[in-house]
């Protein structure tokens, strides 16, 4: 499979280059212990795992703004030849967790909905993202902080299930809007 490129690690470790080398696969500013059993897929810092024909990978949480309400981005790859659907997710983080979609609406706002199913074509790739698809996790009980890391479980229509160890890390970019999502218990 092709693997996505990453931007090379701008920290050149001092290490023989065997080690170097595992350090580049790893690929992240601060992997300061090169024997951490980190996934060679494994994306900078951020969860991934395999279950069967599905990679998942890039998978992290930014930390919440309203702390009851997070979201969970990622990106699955299906490699098999058969299309897929994530139709499930639960996590450690909150008993109450959803699928969901962020649509667009005519007037330019956006709508969060919640979704059955995630679609993840034969041989392609669904990205969970701000203003798209994403996990919704609802009436966190306990307030998660970056560092934090929380387990992620999406089943698949295939049957297959992946557990994604996710980290809870700082907001990159222009915060999601979380407007809407005050407004998501309210379609349970
Ligand atoms: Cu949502």
């Amino acid at each position: 499979m092709t693997m996505r490129t990453r931007t090379a690690n701008p920290f050149a470790p001092r290490l023989p280059l065997a080690a170097a080398l595992a350090l580049a696969l790893l690929a992240t500013s601060c992997a300061s212990e090169p024997e951490a059993p980190e996934p060679v897929a494994a994306a900078v810092e951020r969860g991934s795992a395999q279950s069967e024909e599905l990679l998942i990978e890039d998978a992290w949480m930014p930390e919440p703004a309203n702390p009851e309400v997070g979201v969970v981005y990622l990106a699955v790859t299906n490699t098999a030849a058969t299309a897929d659907a994530v139709t499930g997710v639960r996590t450690s983080a909150s008993p109450d967790a959803d699928l969901c979609n962020t649509e667009t609406t005519d007037s330019g706002a956006g709508m969060m909905r919640v979704v059955d199913e995630i679609p993840v074509p034969a041989g392609g790739t669904t990205t969970f993202v701000d203003g798209g698809y994403h996990v919704m996790v609802n009436d966190i009980p306990e307030p998660l902080e970056v560092g934090d890391t929380v387990t992620v479980t999406l089943t698949f229509a295939s049957g297959s299930e992946a557990d994604v160890e996710v980290p809870v890390q700082e907001m990159t970019g222009p915060a999601p809007d979380h407007s809407g999502h005050d407004d998501h218990d309210a379609h349970h």
